[in-house]
């Protein structure tokens, strides 16, 4: 009797483990539209732009890297209190929301390649862009280099 309360339970347990696992919610990430273009403002450096959307849960991206960029930056752009714009390094991870998007866009947030590579990061490339996402880990996209 001891022992089939104890499968019962292992049973229960074993289904609420897979019951909760299916319908969890996760995020659902789609990058698309990705392109690059050299930075107006740094000469050494490259601005990256795409849509995240997410169909899933928020999730949250955690940072970048990139063959074409010695490192990379997720950056806003804001208005300084001289009244030109400046671009600031995101102090905390950028959210996606829950069946929402974030465009990444001129004016906006973007991706910057700090210390971009010239043989690299040059017009008509197709480069590899690596972002980690606290819930959906790495998501690999390819983004098309265009003139300014
Ligand atoms: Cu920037």
């Amino acid at each position: 009797m001891k022992s089939r309360g104890l499968f019962i339970l292992v049973v229960l347990t074993v289904a609420a483990v897979f019951v909760t696992g299916c319908t969890a919610a996760k995020p659902q990430l789609s990058i698309e539209g990705a392109y690059g273009q050299p930075s107006m403002s740094m000469p050494t450096a490259g601005a990256m732009f795409m849509m995240i959307k997410n169909s899933g849960s928020a999730d949250k991206l955690l940072s970048g890297s990139s063959e074409a960029c010695g490192s990379v930056e997720v950056h806003e752009t804001v208005m300084k209190s001289d009244g030109t714009m400046g671009m600031n390094l995101l102090d905390k991870p950028l959210d996606i929301p829950a069946n929402g998007q974030v465009e990444l866009k001129p004016g906006g947030i973007h991706i910057m390649c700090i210390m971009k590579k010239d043989d690299v990061f040059k017009p008509g490339a197709k480069v590899d862009l690596d972002l980690v996402f606290e819930k959906s880990g790495e998501q690999h996209v390819t983004v098309e280099i265009k003139m300014e």
